[in-house]
């Protein structure tokens, strides 16, 4: 247990199971002291979520549907959380989709329809949710998403996603702009390969997997923790001097030739 978020207020959105991201930085969040409030998509999610919070002797302070597609949505979970917290400190983003049938082959036969949900979904997301969290953010706090060097490289299969994280890391640092003279800060972490249900079945990624541990620097897996720890540390007092960056936790792969 540290005290770097003690009696904070977190929002965390993107927990599916106990693979995901998100449930690796809420562990580390909890350890952290925060206050823990969650959105979710499906039902199966917050099922899931609630059953790990269970086992895990873990409390929620509120858990609030988001589908993130849709503005309402988000305006709503958002003035729920307003009504029920209050003030909140941090917020934590994890989502991203595109078509199955979008990350595999050429990224010259992306469909505008399947272009335009990449965006939506995991790019103008942060932007929306950054504008509903902000009026909540009173006290200031920081906001995180996570990201991909996808988003730097053409790294085959990635195709529309690593499109819509060039999207993302780019609003990340608008966004700071914007939200900094209120004192918020917005990051992005970019996390080498996570075994998680968004990965599973898509193609390439068994192989993006073994080459960290050939070719990074500290030649080992990376897993949810290390990314739960980072985007604490992002979350705190301990980055206060930190915006619009996005922190690379990938055993350093993203520096090697
Ligand atoms: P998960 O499958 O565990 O999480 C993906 C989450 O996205 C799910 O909780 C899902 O919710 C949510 N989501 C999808 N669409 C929507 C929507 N319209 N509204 C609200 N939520 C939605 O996968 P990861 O933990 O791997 O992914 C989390 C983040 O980490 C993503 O941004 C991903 O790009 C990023 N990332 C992952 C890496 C990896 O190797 N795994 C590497 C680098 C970055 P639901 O299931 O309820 O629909
Ligand atoms: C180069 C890599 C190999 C994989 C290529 C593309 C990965 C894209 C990630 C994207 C988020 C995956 C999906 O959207 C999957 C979706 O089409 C189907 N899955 C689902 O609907 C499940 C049930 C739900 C929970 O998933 C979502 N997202 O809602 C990239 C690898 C090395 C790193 C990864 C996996 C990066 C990343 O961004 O996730």
């Amino acid at each position: 247990m540290n005290a770097l978020l003690q009696n904070k207020n977190i929002v965390v959105m993107g927990v599916a199971n106990n693979r995901s991201i998100a449930w690796g930085i809420t562990k580390s969040l909890q350890n952290a002291g925060a206050n823990l409030i969650f959105t979710y998509r499906q039902e199966r999610s917050k099922k899931k979520l609630e059953k790990l919070l269970a086992d895990n002797e873990m409390d929620a302070k509120l858990i609030v549907p988001c589908d993130v597609e849709d503005d309402e949505s988000i305006q709503g979970a958002f003035q729920e959380i307003g009504e029920k917290i209050g003030t909140i400190h941090g917020l934590v983003h994890s989502v991203a989709f595109a078509n199955r049938d979008e990350l595999v082959g050429e990224y010259a036969n992306t469909s505008r329809d399947g272009y335009l949900m990449a965006q939506n979904i995991s790019a103008y997301s942060l932007v929306a949710v950054t504008r509903e969290a902000k009026k909540l953010m009173n006290e200031g706090g920081g906001i995180v998403t996570q990201t991909y060097l996808g988003a730097e490289r053409v790294v085959p299969n990635y195709n529309v996603m690593g499109v819509a994280k060039a999207a993302l890391e780019a609003s990340v640092r608008y966004l700071a702009e914007d939200v900094g003279k209120y004192g918020i800060r917005v990051n992005a972490v970019s996390a080498g390969p996570i075994r998680t249900l968004s990965a599973k079945g898509v193609s390439g990624f068994n192989e993006k997997m073994s080459v960290i541990e050939e070719k990074a620097p500290l030649r080992r897996q990376i897993d949810q923790d290390q990314v739960g720890d980072a985007t604490a540390f992002l979350l705190s007092e301990m980055a206060r001097g930190v915006t619009g960056e996005v922190l690379h936790v990938d055993s350093g792969f993203h520096i090697v030739a």
